[in-house]
């Protein structure tokens, strides 16, 4: 189960706009990721027509289509979810980091909340415990449902200051 814990309701995010940009490798966990995502954004106000979505082919591309998202000036946050599943070669290592390193630099090269809902992990298993389907169980640990309350919870820190 999740440890997260927001302080859910007291966001103030009253007309943010926000972008996620989705991978489609791995389309079965990335879906169920977005699926949390698009509902904690809903179920706090943000209106469905304040959400746009972009699909990216891996994770790899996340890092470049949430610059230029960055970049349009347009969003308040980003939300970028992916998955990646570790195979029998370094090249999850790469992908992980480089993917990792860029969502990093986005955030701090734009002075944008980027909210980081990568899933890493050794198998398919621990993938589908981290996505779970909300609307079946609310116990179900979503890191796309945790991403897009930090992102909430960013835009709304940001507009304190
Ligand atoms: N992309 C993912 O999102 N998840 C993976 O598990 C993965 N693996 O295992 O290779 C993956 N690779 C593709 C990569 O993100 C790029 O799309 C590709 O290298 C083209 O740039």
């Amino acid at each position: 189960m999740s440890e997260y814990r927001p302080d859910e309701g007291s966001f103030n995010v009253g007309g943010a706009r926000i972008a996620i940009v989705v991978a489609r490798w791995n389309g079965n966990i990335t879906e169920n990721l977005l699926n949390g995502a698009q509902h904690a954004l809903v179920r706090h106000g943000i209106t469905e027509s304040d959400i746009d979505l972009l699909r990216v082919p891996g994770a790899f591309e996340l890092p470049l289509a949430c610059q230029k998202v960055a970049k349009s000036g347009t969003y308040d946050a980003i939300i970028a979810l992916g998955c990646v599943i570790r195979g029998g070669t370094p090249h999850f290592d790469y992908v992980c980091s480089e993917t990792t390193r860029g969502i990093g630099e986005v955030a701090l090269n734009e002075n944008l909340p980027v909210a980081f809902g990568l899933l890493t992990t050794d198998n398919l298993e621990q993938a589908e415990d981290r996505s779970g389907d909300i609307s079946e169980n609310k116990n179900h640990e979503n890191k796309g449902e945790e991403a897009a309350l930090t992102a909430l919870e960013m835009i709304s820190l940001f507009r304190q200051l």
